[in-house]
């Protein structure tokens, strides 16, 4: 047995990132719109593809590609522009419309709240750092539920918490770009864990029919050297050590779905771990290599060699990350998987013949999906797999230079190109992954 029947093949993108028309219908600033002088070439997000005027034409081409899924996040911004606790009808209403348009193209709509766009006036209300503010997420989180949930199933709270955290608050290179000391880092965490929690409960109350709900931590797996019982212990035991705590994988999964409180006892109370522990229906992560390669802690690294097959980002291409990834979290946490994020930059342009080919990302995909169905096939439940990204974006601190897309996007015009990759993910999912 290779995939499930109803499997979520999908592409995934995130509001900020797609979206453009930045202060349309009502949207306030979110943290993101002030960026300048932290994005790479001055790029911005003010227009980035045009996603919100072309969005027809968007799914439209997701159809033709045959997607059974699309990700996307709603922006913060555009339902609430202010503090004042009024929604934005017509913010409201644009999701409305995207989602509807997914479901007549026959695709799954799967949206994710928080995909690092914080309104700017939370932040200035002091954000993720202050506790009192769980509270504008909880609203948020309730509204989107209340309006959407009758055509969306699939929900997901928080993208990358770590990323976002680590990105924007420790190292300074993301939204809001400040670097904040450990102790602040360690309060910031358990706000967000506390907002996850909280709004699981929001959401279950509000939504107008049973709902699945998880959360899209990022994963960097530890794979193992070889698949002797020992190495592939060896390597779920690096997985999820925790002789280096922050961002890793059950720094956030471990309190989150096993209720578990991990480095450190000081800074979660059993209080915060029922909060925070709330059921999920799926085990969603992102993941685009294996952390380390895989390599023993202090050794050299037998498959870190010059020249070792990278992509754009600079990323080893490790494929097995994906099978490694679902089983050991299968292991771990018990539940259904879902990609939510995987995917690859590539130095893609127009050639001569109009077309935009891309056979790095055709072998890429190809592998990671090998891994993925040798999963399934071993008896893991794996619900969807959602490339990163459906179309080429705006890449936060290195703007528009990176194109992870399966559709190029030429922005001067906004024109559209599926690029080869795209026809190949087409043909996998016509056979539902049996031609791989
Ligand atoms: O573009 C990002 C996305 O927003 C979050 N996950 C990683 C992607 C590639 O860097």
């Amino acid at each position: 047995m290779g995939f499930s029947e109803n499997f979520l093949w999908g592409a995934a993108s995130a509001a900020h990132q797609v979206e453009g028309a930045y202060l349309e219908d009502g949207k306030s600033l979110n943290i993101w719109d002030l960026s300048e002088g932290h994005v790479a070439y001055g790029d911005d997000g003010k227009i980035a593809c045009d996603h919100y005027h072309r969005y027809k034409e968007d799914v439209a081409l997701m159809k033709e590609i045959g997607l059974k899924s699309y990700r996307f996040s709603v922006s913060w911004a555009r339902i609430f522009p202010t503090s004042d606790g009024k929604a934005n009808e017509k913010g409201i209403q644009f999701y409305k419309d995207l989602t509807n348009e997914l479901i007549n193209a026959g695709i799954v709509p799967i949206c994710t709240l928080y995909h690092w766009d914080m309104p700017l006036w939370l932040y200035e209300l002091g954000g993720w750092e202050k506790e009192e503010n769980i509270k504008y997420f909880v609203s948020y989180a309730e509204e989107c539920v209340r309006a959407l949930s009758d055509k969306i199933e699939y929900w997901l709270t928080l993208n990358e918490p770590g990323s976002f955290i680590e990105g924007g608050y420790d190292l300074g290179y993301h939204a809001p770009f400040v670097q904040r000391s450990k102790e602040s880092i360690r309060a910031i965490t358990r706000i967000t864990m506390l907002a996850h929690g909280k709004a699981v409960v929001a959401m279950r109350n509000a939504a107008k029919r049973p709902i699945k709900i998880g959360c899209a931590p990022s994963f960097g797996v530890i794979m193992p050297l070889n698949e002797t019982e020992e190495e592939i212990e060896r390597a779920r035991r690096l997985t999820f050590d925790m002789d280096e705590p922050y961002y890793s994988t059950p720094w956030w999964s471990d309190p989150v779905c096993l209720g578990k409180r991990q480095w450190g006892t000081d800074y979660l109370s059993d209080e915060d771990l029922k909060i925070i522990n709330q059921p999920l229906d799926f085990f969603a992560f992102n993941c685009y290599n294996a952390g380390g390669f895989g390599a023993p802690k202090n050794q050299s690294n037998p498959r870190c060699y010059p020249g070792y097959p990278r992509t754009a980002m600079d990323w080893p291409i490790t494929p097995d990350c994906l099978y490694w990834g679902a089983r050991f979290c299968y292991e771990r946490y018990g539940l259904p998987i879902l990609i939510t994020e995987n995917g690859m930059a590539n130095l893609d342009f127009k050639m001569m013949d109009g077309k935009v080919h891309d056979p790095q990302r055709v072998d890429f995909i190809h592998r990671h999906l090998l891994g993925l169905r040798r999963a399934a096939e071993e008896g893991i439940e794996i619900i969807g797999y959602q490339y990163w990204s459906i179309m080429d974006n705006f890449e936060w601190a290195l703007g528009y230079s990176r194109r992870f897309g399966l559709i190029y996007v030429d922005y001067p015009t906004q024109e559209r190109v599926l690029k080869d990759s795209a026809y190949f993910y087409r043909d996998v999912i016509k056979s539902n992954g049996e031609n791989l």
